[in-house]
């Protein structure tokens, strides 16, 4: 990407975000109009729909040639990743957001031909953002994150939830939960996105989920990415951005031999 394009979509893309964020902040105390989607547990609210739209309105007509894929549909549906796509998460964390009102954050993923360029995510309760571009490492509210350290796995903590308990997951239980016993401590935080700043900011050393949708995941790779982390499928596989993957996302270190020795997909 031309370092002057892309400069400037990064800056529009966080003015657009900490807008985006000012509106759901005005409005937490208000009641919320609550949806179901696929199952009773799976929550869509009137404010993820408007943040998309706000999102979709404004990158449609300032960059009428890039595409967009986000989660409650105004979006493009694409086959595949060719010239710049912003993916888009306006709320990861819904859960959090209607029971919690806090703990949910946005997700921006740029790509550039299938190459992840920029990553944001956007913390609002807390108004913390984490920013990246390719190659020019991970920051917190504008101060670099180092690069992650070398940890062990007997020393690490990993994100995980429930969903690999879930009976039509094909992984192997038993080696899950040597994992869990292998590992210091666990920690179950309820939004994607967030979890992989978490990771970027060494508060975490791994995150392995059955299941994620592009926009869970498009802006929290590059992070993590930025500061030497690895993020595949569960099983050690390259990631496929047009679809939902398992997910292990570490310290580079300990990657391999997490999906070798402990994740087994039947
Ligand atoms: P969401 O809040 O945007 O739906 C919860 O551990 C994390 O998994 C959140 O990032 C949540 O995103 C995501 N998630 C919840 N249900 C999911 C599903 N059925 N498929 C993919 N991702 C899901
Ligand atoms: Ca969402």
């Amino acid at each position: 990407m031309d370092a002057r394009a892309k400069d400037d979509i990064y800056n529009q893309a966080i003015k657009w975000i900490r807008e985006a964020g000012d509106l759901i902040r005005e409005s937490i105390g208000e009641p919320l109009m609550i949806d179901t989607k696929s199952n009773p547990n799976d929550l869509v609210t009137q404010m993820d729909k408007n943040t998309e739209k706000f999102f979709v309105e404004r990158i449609k007509q300032k960059y009428p040639s890039h595409s967009l894929i986000s989660e409650e549909g105004f979006g493009d549906s694409l086959q595949n990743m060719d010239g710049t796509v912003w993916i888009i998460d306006p709320i990861d964390g819904t859960m959090n957001f209607v029971h919690q009102k806090r703990n949910f954050a946005i997700s921006i993923g740029i790509y550039k031909n299938g190459v992840g360029e920029i990553g944001l995510i956007y913390d609002v309760m807390d108004d913390i953002l984490y920013t990246a571009k390719r190659d020019e490492g991970a920051y917190k509210n504008g101060e670099k994150l180092p690069l992650l350290e070398n940890k062990q796995l007997k020393e690490s903590i990993f994100a995980l939830n429930s969903f690999w308990t879930c009976e039509n997951n094909k992984v192997n239980h038993k080696k899950m939960q040597d994992l869990v016993r292998r590992v210091r401590g666990t920690r179950s935080y309820g939004s994607a996105a967030l979890e992989f700043a978490y990771l970027a900011e060494g508060m975490l050393d791994g995150y392995v989920t059955m299941k994620l949708s592009p926009w869970d995941i498009a802006a929290g790779v590059i992070l993590v990415n930025e500061v030497g982390g690895k993020t595949t499928k569960a099983d050690g596989k390259p990631l496929d951005f047009l679809q939902d993957n398992t997910i292990l996302s570490s310290n580079a270190n300990i990657h391999e031999e997490v999906y070798r020795n402990y994740i087994e997909l039947k």
